[in-house]
């Protein structure tokens, strides 16, 4: 509340007021709030009152400093006061309505009281008009830490409805490339999946950090309106579905996107009847639209995870092979398949990645692939480099070519597959030789050539994949779908921070680095983390020892959905 001494002594009084010049207690001016208690017992009250030398105004004004109400929560008074004053109340001025927050809100009982007493009693806190509670909606939240890094942010939260929103206006902003923006709509989403519960009315949010004026206006209208009118403008508009169309093409960023939608291209289609001249990468994106936009399960992930272990203990036996990314988190789908692999001989893993790809291909697993060499050094790069996203590690951006077994959805184990292989393959496991030309992305993919019938899981994939390119040359429901593996090589020794770069989220990562730099004055990348102020690296072989270095309590990866 306002201090009663901050408010003009001299506004105009718009009432009929009985004349407060007679009253016996200057600087109590009383409003009996009608709603819920009736013209006719207010009008009682009111002579009850005034009969005892209280000064009761009639109307709002800005010299009302008690505002009585029966039958009303808090909330509800508040809501109707700032009905009237036009949403925020004016304090001189005009000089007419009353000021919500300067005014004491009092139950019924405060007046009552006062009229027995005589005068007006003193303000106790029962006297106080109570927020009335909605079912279930105790606040538990008593203080939320600003940084993502400090929460638990689990997969499964409550405000599914409100990140839903946030989450296009975000995209909508990283599409447009407005990176602040994006960030700001992600840290309110992330800020809201950290809630113990839902979110039900905006006055609940007050005094959480990450909620930007932007975010809060769409989470109102979503609470108050059930969708929210930029949202929704966003979702149907042209430029956001093409450009989510393109930029789910493999290959296409949002810059060679917003160039095609200029030149009027708004589908994967579009791009293929245009003659344009495609990267590699951006031709195996468009021949695999539809599965690679398929949903990756876990058990596929599982079924891959196989293959890739297969390959780098063929190549490297003692290679430790682990499931990064969304999957490590506790996701059950992903847009692609995520592997870290290290050897604990550091130095084993030079060269790794070369032969593992060699595997892959020979056995007819990748239908595209391209690596990168390993180009970090630490001595050169690590304290002047700055806090970033990018990795230099010995990676591998491919396709993988998963095959199906339709008939159930068990996962065959490595033997298992080496069997199967040699009972399909008439010459033998010696002779058998997959089908490279499977590998070209220029072929289509349903080619009759024999596959190689490895692996594995199932269900209802084959059902699933209507692949919109290139679909008249399928006749039927293929044995295989395309996924997006990526594979990252990592010295034994930057493992744990290899680890916890790459099992994200995107803003946890990002929220993980700015902690480091802004609160600790550190620097922290996928491969080390640097102090600033005792001028060197920090040593870790736990994600465990990277969250003590931090002075963060350690959030498991199932925490990390931020
Ligand atoms: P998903 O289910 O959509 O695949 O979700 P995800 O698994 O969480 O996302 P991702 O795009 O596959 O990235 C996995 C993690 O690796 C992210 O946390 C990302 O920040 C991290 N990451 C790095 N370095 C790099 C890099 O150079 N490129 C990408 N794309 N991600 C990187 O640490
Ligand atoms: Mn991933």
């Amino acid at each position: 509340m306002v201090p009663l001494k901050r408010r003009k002594v001299n506004c105009s009084v718009t009432s009929d007021s009985s004349g407060d010049r007679t009253s016996k207690f200057p600087g109590v001016v009383i409003y009996l709030l009608e709603r819920k208690m009736g013209a006719s017992r207010r009008a009682f009250l009111t002579r009850l009152g005034r009969g005892k030398g209280f000064n009761i105004e009639y109307s709002l004004s800005c010299s009302i400093t008690h505002i009585v109400s029966e039958n009303n929560s808090g909330e509800e008074v508040r809501t109707w006061l700032n009905l009237q004053t036009g949403g925020q109340g004016r304090e001189g001025g005009e000089g007419r309505t009353a000021r919500p927050g300067s005014v004491h809100l009092l139950d019924i009982v405060w007046y009552t009281e006062s009229m027995h007493a005589g005068i007006p009693v003193i303000i106790l806190d029962r006297h106080r008009l109570q927020e009335r509670e909605k079912p279930g909606l105790e606040l538990a939240v008593v203080s939320v830490p600003s940084y993502a890094c400090q929460r638990h942010t689990p997969l499964l939260h409550h405000n599914i409805t409100l990140t839903d929103a946030l989450s296009i206006l975000a995209e909508n902003a990283e599409l447009g490339e407005n990176e602040g923006r994006g960030v700001a709509f992600r840290r309110a989403a992330a800020l809201l999946k950290s809630l113990p519960q839902e979110v039900r009315g905006a006055e609940q949010l007050q005094g959480l950090p990450c909620l930007g004026e932007h975010s809060l206006r769409v989470i109102k209208e979503v609470l108050e309106d059930g969708v929210s009118h930029e949202v929704e403008t966003t979702t149907h508009s042209e430029q956001f579905k093409a450009m989510k169309a393109l930029t789910g093409i493999f290959g296409v960023g949002a810059k060679t996107a917003d160039r095609w939608f200029r030149e009027g291209i708004h589908t994967p289609s579009d791009l293929q009847r245009s003659g344009h001249t495609l990267n590699r990468a951006q031709r195996a994106g468009l021949q695999y639209y539809d599965e690679l936009n398929l949903p990756v399960t876990k058990s596929e992930a599982v079924a891959i995870g196989q293959i890739v272990e297969r390959a780098v203990h063929a190549v490297l036996p003692g290679a430790e092979i682990t499931l990064i990314g969304g999957f490590r988190r506790g996701k059950q789908t992903g847009h692609d398949v995520d592997f870290l692999i290290t050897h604990p001989d550091e130095g084993r893993e030079e060269g790794l990645m070369p032969k593992v790809v060699s595997w892959l291909e020979a056995q007819g697993f990748l239908l595209y692939q391209k690596t990168t060499g390993n180009s970090y050094l630490e001595s050169k790069e690590g304290p002047a480099r700055p806090a970033s996203n990018m990795d230099r590690f010995e990676r591998c951006f491919s396709i993988f070519r998963l095959s199906a077994d339709t008939e159930g959805s068990e996962i065959q184990t490595g033997r298992e597959i080496q069997k199967e292989k040699e009972i399909q393959t008439e010459d033998g496991p010696q002779t058998y030789s997959p089908t490279l030309t499977n590998t070209d992305p220029h072929t289509h993919s349903d080619s009759p050539h024999p596959l190689p019938q490895t692996l594995v899981v199932v269900g209802d994939h084959a059902q699933k994949v209507s692949w919109v390119l290139g679909h008249s040359q399928c006749s039927g429901p293929r044995s295989w779908r395309a996924v997006r593996v990526d594979l990252v090589v990592s010295p034994y020794s930057q493992f744990a921070f290899a680890l916890l770069g790459w099992t994200g989220s995107k803003l946890f990562e990002r929220e993980l680095r700015r902690w480091a730099v802004h609160e600790k004055a550190m620097t922290l990348s996928s491969h080390a983390l640097y102090d600033r102020k005792r001028t060197q690296y920090l040593r870790a072989s736990s994600e465990e020892e990277i969250f003590a270095h931090l002075g963060l309590e350690y959030i498991p990866p199932c925490d990390r959905n931020a």
